[in-house]
């Protein structure tokens, strides 16, 4: 019995169509804005950060002055040649490779390159095909008005892939203001820096009109792990939050994903891969969700400390939702840890993981390395159910695993 159970649970998991509600992948019509192929998966951020822990001497600057593909090859001959891959960000490459019929034991990316360009020759092919073999039906990006490369696109319009749903990120918006002044105000929103009435009112309307023309399913933000609401000090992205970011969720009817617990560049040469973990505040969280009864809040933290407070402040608030196992907790060890405890808390009704693919490739490996440990973990829980009298059969487990991953944050 318990042997079915799991071997249930995973085949329904395999078979599910995902929808994913975190990535930074693009609608295939915005050009190169998708990152695909072989130089992009090498120099991603996270073997960038394990490259300088395997290469101590190696100067960052004089790395990132390198050309894409000779910081690809020093990528894999470093961690995938001389060393064995065991990270997790390793075990997803090697996944890839897998699923392509590449040799991940192979000495230089050569044959790598060969397939990808062939692949390459047809990107729309290549997109169906790397979909479809993830078993991904719905991939929700990550838009910034502000980024410019990104905002010609949409401001010359373009046929959307109705797979590929927007998210408006307000990072750049509010988290460094008045940063974001100058920007803004180019687009026509007529902030100034002070946090005057004129200023609030004109963000909310600007989110407000970026979400719209986004046709957005949520907004969403990364924070530090210190948030203090509602006294915590002068920060400004806070106030932000509260007079301009929530008021416009709660006019759109949009949930809001807070991604807390990011200390953002502690070692900034490093770029991408600077950034760090600390340990988030969830008394705030609750005082959020109190405090905002009708906006729904998204939540994933990045660190281990402040999963099992977070799962009780939404037993609290059902407008807190927790989603995914966010960067450095997306590893099996933790995730495992962390969706079981969700499932012992909250039973189904939370979104247990997102892949946050920067590199179109990465669905089908994130996604398969996903599947791994969830069926692991969902199996036991099915099998403990079972075990306990409890009915488990393939419509009730296939109808939760739906509702969990099939359908974003559709309620
Ligand atoms: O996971 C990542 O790639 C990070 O660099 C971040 O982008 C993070 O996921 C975020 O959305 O801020
Ligand atoms: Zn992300």
């Amino acid at each position: 019995m318990r042997v079915d159970v799991r071997a249930l649970v995973a085949r329904l998991l395999d078979e599910l169509p995902i929808v994913d509600v975190h990535t930074h992948l693009y609608d295939p019509a915005m050009g190169e804005l998708l990152l695909a192929g072989p130089d992009e998966l090498l120099t991603y951020h996270y073997h960038v950060a394990e490259l300088f822990r395997a290469r101590p001497d190696l100067d960052p600057e004089a790395f990132f002055a390198m050309p894409r593909e000779v910081r690809a090859d020093l990528v894999w001959r470093e961690l995938f040649v001389k060393r064995s891959p065991l990270s997790e960000p390793g075990r997803g490459l090697v996944t890839l490779w897998r699923a392509f019929g590449l040799d991940p034991g192979a000495g230089d990316l050569r044959e790598a390159r060969a397939c990808f360009a062939e692949r390459l020759r047809d990107p729309r092919a290549h997109v169906d095909d790397v979909l479809a073999r993830a078993r991904v039906r719905e991939v929700c990006m990550t838009n910034d008005p502000l980024d410019p490369r990104e905002r010609a696109c949409w401001e010359r319009g373009f046929p959307r892939d109705p797979r590929f749903v927007a998210a408006l990120r307000l990072d750049s918006a509010i988290m460094d203001w008045p940063r974001a002044v100058p920007a803004l105000r180019a687009l026509g929103c007529d902030v100034e820096d002070g946090l005057s009435a004129r200023s609030i009112d004109a963000l909310r309307r600007y989110l407000v009109a970026w979400h719209g023309r986004f046709d957005a399913r949520y907004m969403a933000v990364s924070l530090p792990p210190e948030i203090g609401y509602p006294d915590g000090g002068q920060k400004t992205w806070l106030a932000l939050l509260e007079r301009a970011v929530l008021p416009a969720a709660e006019e759109l009817g949009t949930p809001l994903a807070l991604m807390i617990g990011v200390r953002r560049q502690v070692n900034p040469r490093l770029r991408l891969a600077g950034d760090s973990v600390g340990v988030p505040d969830v008394e705030s969280i609750e005082r959020l969700a109190h405090a905002f009864p009708r906006v729904r809040f998204l939540v994933t933290l990045l660190s281990r400390e402040g999963q099992h407070a977070l799962c009780v402040a939404a037993r609290k608030f059902a407008n807190l939702e927790p989603f995914g196992c966010w960067w450095f907790v997306n590893v099996p060890s933790v995730a495992r840890e962390i969706t079981a405890m969700r499932l012992d808390l909250l039973g189904p009704n939370f979104v247990p993981q997102h892949s946050d693919a920067r590199v179109l490739e990465q669905l089908l490996s994130k996604w398969e390395r996903s599947r791994r440990w969830l069926a692991e973990v969902l199996g036991d829980q099915y099998a403990d159910l079972a075990a306990a009298g409890g009915v488990v059969d393939e419509a009730r487990v296939r109808r939760d695993l739906i509702a969990m991953l099939g359908r974003g944050f559709a309620r």
